[in-house]
């Protein structure tokens, strides 16, 4: 057999960083890494280290560093298709799993390897078209990786009575796999939803994000162009997010890299989460639609926004639980758009918020981000490709944030990491422990 240039590099670094890993617990593990407190407890566990995730890191202030490189570099430095602008979203998961940029060669040979990969069991292509057409495409989505879980080479292998030293392996065979074949699931889950069933084959001449953009059917070139970056911005973003966590929680338990990513895509759904890519682009129709233009004047949209707060609905893409500047994966869009000479009166609306909002989620004293964030912008581009079905939105998102969370799935099995499960506390619990801690405190004063 023709041995996997990237599964051996995997297994060398994994081997290293595996043992370095074990000398550190072994010799510091009761150094203390982080205090909880009570509000930081009942509000989400903001901030609380207590997570390993090796694939990227996010900084409040710089925005999301993939193994040390920020999102313009990355622009730069990963490999394109011939005189191609944008990065391959292939070459960013070969760079998360294995720390290192790859070379085109070896970045076309992951192009191949998840070409060759990509074929699709029937029986999938059957449950999809099951599904009432109605059916949201992110559950679409979910249920089709659900269902190709009887392909799961860790679960088959797990049943016939695995060592453990080769869950890594099998769930890099699983990842592979999975990632081979998730754009054509979403494109067929797009077209069947959008395009009366007429389905286009794949191109095998294409990378992974050419690919998908040429079965969704979409014409325009620049279109794959932003494919493919928009598939590698939305890769990761450390390991706390909704879809990473539910990954990593649910892929702790030891269930497969499919049953693991379903969740993940169902966290993703959320609308505080990757939906909001969708809520954005319908709540800026919305104003286009109740203000009966699409060049609102900026009172216009300061209206809108006080009137969704004085409803007390969020305003979407706007705020994070980490973040504290304009997002990165937001600028890099805009810079795609000035580029590219995109102009719409959608995209001038996206923009025409970010001068406007800010300032006005400042001044309700309590939002802690007032920048806008990755989903501000991306519906309004899609829009001017000709991608108007705004519920599909989250589909794309979740096809690319599968790379950074399988990835990690890969490295949760080279460690051996174990079993999540933290400790839960009722409010009786908490009340009776504030009492306790007050009555130290006064004692002791
Ligand atoms: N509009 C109005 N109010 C907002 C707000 C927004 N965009 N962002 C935060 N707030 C409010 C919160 O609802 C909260 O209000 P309450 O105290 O009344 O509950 C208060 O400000 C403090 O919240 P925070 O600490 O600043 O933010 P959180 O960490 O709790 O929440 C969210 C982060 C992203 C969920 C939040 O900013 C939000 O709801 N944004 C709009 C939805 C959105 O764009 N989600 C996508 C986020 C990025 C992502 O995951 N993409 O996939």
């Amino acid at each position: 057999m023709v041995q996997d240039p990237l599964k051996v590099k995997f297994f060398e670094k994994a081997q290293i960083v595996s043992e370095k890993l074990n000398k550190l617990v072994k010799e510091n593990g009761d150094l203390k890494v982080d205090e909880i407190n009570l509000g930081q407890l009942v509000g989400g566990m903001r901030s609380v280290k207590s997570m390993l995730w090796e694939t990227s890191e996010l900084d409040p202030e710089l925005g999301i560093k993939f193994r040390g490189y920020d999102i313009f570099q990355l622009r730069e430095l990963l490999p394109k298709v011939p005189n191609g602008t944008e990065p391959l979203p292939e070459a960013l998961f070969w760079l998360m799993l294995v720390d290192e940029i790859p070379t085109q060669e070896e970045a076309q040979w992951l192009t191949d390897q998840w070409m060759r990969r990509s074929v699709i069991p029937d029986h999938v292509f059957k449950v999809l078209d099951s599904l009432p057409k109605n059916t949201h495409p992110m559950s679409q989505f979910s249920i089709a990786i659900t269902a190709m879980q009887n392909q799961s080479i860790f679960a088959r292998r797990h049943g016939e009575g695995m060592n453990k030293n080769e869950y890594w392996n099998a769930t890099y065979e699983d990842t592979m796999n999975l990632l081979a074949r998730l754009p054509r699931i979403a494109a067929y889950i797009y077209r069947r939803t959008f395009h009366n069933d007429n389905h286009i084959n794949p191109d095998i001449t294409l990378d992974w994000a050419g690919n998908f953009a040429h079965m969704l059917g979409v014409p325009d070139p620049d279109f794959k162009r932003l494919m493919r970056l928009y598939l590698t911005i939305h890769a990761d973003h450390e390991g706390g997010n909704g879809s990473a966590h539910a990954t990593h929680l649910v892929g702790s338990t030891l269930s497969d890299a499919y049953l693991s990513l379903s969740s993940g895509m169902n966290a993703l759904a959320g609308p505080l989460h990757g939906l909001a890519n969708q809520e954005v682009i319908t709540w800026i129709i919305k104003m286009v639609d109740i203000l009966g233009t699409e060049t609102p004047s900026d009172e216009q949209v300061e209206e809108y926004i006080k009137a969704t707060l004085a409803s007390g609905r969020v305003v979407p893409g706007y705020g994070h639980a980490v973040l504290r500047k304009p997002d990165p994966r937001f600028l890099v869009q805009k810079q795609f758009a000035e580029e590219y000479g995109i102009k719409s009166n959608l995209i001038n609306i996206v923009w025409q918020l970010f001068r406007i909002a800010p300032p006005m989620l400042e001044s309700t004293g309590k939002v802690k981000n007032p920048w806008p964030n990755v989903d501000a912008h991306s519906g309004a581009i899609l829009v001017h490709y000709g991608l108007t079905e705004h519920n599909f939105y989250t589909v794309l998102f979740g096809v690319s944030r599968s790379l950074g969370v399988l990835a990690s799935l890969c490295w949760s099995r080279a460690l051996g990491l174990g079993l999540e499960r933290p400790k839960s506390v009722s409010t009786n619990w908490l009340h009776a422990f504030a009492e306790k801690q007050l009555a130290t405190k006064s004692k002791a004063n």
